[in-house]
């Protein structure tokens, strides 16, 4: 019984949810699968899923912090030019973990390894969204997904991933 809340109470620290876009251009160049290649095999588990075309009001409200900025013009511009992947994931630190696989906002910045720096060269297409913290995560997933619509499920290699 010790054992099984203390392996429940471990599990449970820095649970996180994170969210991610793949942005249009990440579409158009065939990207979809090379990015949800990266997120899997770290060890995140996928709970919500869905192509869609973001609307001007969902992405105002996805990028309110920029407005006023000299680029969210052009960002919403391009953040509605064609379809998005949107996903939500879930795991221990799960958004320090995806802003590292994501890497540096300015690919000239990101490292090598990192999808932006594998992938893109300007920061105005730089193929992906991730949130910055769980809290804007979820104020940014809740725009795309009902709280039923997230997948509750245990995957088979979680005690080879948590220790
Ligand atoms: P992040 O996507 O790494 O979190 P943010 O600073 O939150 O970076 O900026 C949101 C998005 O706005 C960036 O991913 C990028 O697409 C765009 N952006 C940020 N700064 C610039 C800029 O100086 N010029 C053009 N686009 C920018
Ligand atoms: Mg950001």
């Amino acid at each position: 019984m010790l054992f099984i809340s203390l392996y429940f109470f471990d599990f449970g620290v820095n649970m996180e949810r994170e969210f991610i876009m793949i942005k249009p251009d990440g579409v158009q160049r065939g990207l979809i699968g090379d990015v949800i290649t990266r997120i899997e095999r770290v060890g995140l588990k996928i709970i919500g899923l869905k192509m869609l075309q973001l609307t001007k009001k969902m992405a105002e409200e996805h990028y309110a912090i920029h407005k006023g900025k000299p680029f969210y013009e052009g960002l919403i511009e391009y953040i509605t030019s064609g379809p998005v992947v949107a996903m939500v994931v879930e795991g221990k630190n799960a958004v320090k973990l995806t802003r590292k696989i994501v890497g540096a906002t300015n690919p000239l910045d990101a490292h090598p390894g990192t999808i932006r720096g594998d992938f893109a060269l300007e920061i105005g297409r730089n193929i992906i969204h991730a949130g910055d913290s769980p809290e804007n995560a979820k104020i940014e997933y809740s725009i795309y997904f009902e709280d039923e619509e997230f997948v509750q499920y245990k995957k088979i290699d979680e005690e080879w991933i948590y220790e």
